[in-house]
């Protein structure tokens, strides 16, 4: 934690050459009793995941595989506040280090010039009244190469440096994100949500626009009015009715 201007997040840092998951490695220490802020980072994962036990491209040396333990006062129903305010972060790191003005897609991926160059993945303690504990994975591909990228990947996908022309440094873009998570997170628990959906619904790329929504259960199109007090996103159909939509995966149109 040298030199890191953080109350919290990232008093302790746990580093790996390699590692399956950060998100795995860090519920574990969670379970274990490690501090709130505890940050696990790795430079490669072999089991890298995505939500709904996808995949997540994880080569080493080229981009950040980062998870962070938080102990919120909240009940498990608003935990997807967390996973707006880790995309908010992501963003405002993004932005500092590679001077992309990236945009974030509900609920957890960033894109830059269209491409996802980020994704988000939220794990929860067994559900009880109250979080016992919440990891917030962070996936960011900072100077992956064109070739690295598989085909056949869900969305479009790049790196900040294939998007900023440069390489990012890592080091300075890891600090930089665990500054404004630090930050943001101790808005949050002054403040509560509203600041946090603010930052993000300035940096929306759904806000407005028609989306199809798949929610698993089916599919669902109209056009994003905005988040909830919980970070449900809110979505007007063609017929008029407003749908709240906890989870699922949003593809923009036109
Ligand atoms: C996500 O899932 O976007 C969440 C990614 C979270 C990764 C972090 S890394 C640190 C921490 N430890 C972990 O094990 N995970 C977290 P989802 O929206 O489901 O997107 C996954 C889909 O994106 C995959 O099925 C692929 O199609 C595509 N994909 C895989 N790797 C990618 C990459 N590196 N960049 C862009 N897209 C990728």
């Amino acid at each position: 934690s040298a030199g890191l201007a953080v109350r919290r997040i990232g008093t302790h840092v746990v580093c790996f050459r390699e590692t399956g998951s950060t998100n795995t490695v860090a519920s574990q220490l969670a379970a274990e009793g490690a501090a709130e802020g505890t940050v696990v980072l790795a430079d490669a994962q072999t089991g890298g995941k995505g939500r709904l036990g996808r995949r997540w491209e994880s080569p080493p040396g080229v981009n950040v595989y980062c998870s962070v333990i938080l102990r919120p006062p909240i009940s498990p129903l608003h935990s997807p506040q967390l996973t707006l305010l880790s995309a908010v972060a992501t963003a405002e790191a993004i932005e500092r280090t590679s001077g992309l003005v990236p945009a974030i897609k509900w609920p957890n991926d960033i894109l830059a010039n269209g491409f996802k160059v980020a994704g988000m993945l939220s794990e929860l303690s067994a559900e009880t009244e109250r979080v016992e504990y919440l990891v917030l994975g962070i996936g960011v591909n900072i100077n992956m190469e064109r070739d690295q990228f598989p085909d056949g990947l869900r969305y479009p996908a790049s790196s900040l440096a294939l998007e900023a022309g440069r390489t990012v440094e890592r080091i300075p873009f890891v600090r930089s994100l665990l500054e404004s998570l630090d930050r943001l997170y101790d808005e949050y628990l002054l403040k509560g949500f509203p600041p946090v959906r603010d930052a993000w619904l300035a940096r929306s790329a759904v806000m407005g626009r028609r989306v199809t929504v798949d929610g698993g259960a089916g599919i669902l199109a109209g056009t994003v009015e905005g988040i909830d007090e919980i970070g449900a996103l809110l979505v007007r159909t063609a017929g008029g009715s407003l749908e709240r939509v906890l989870a699922g995966d949003v593809s923009l149109e036109g």
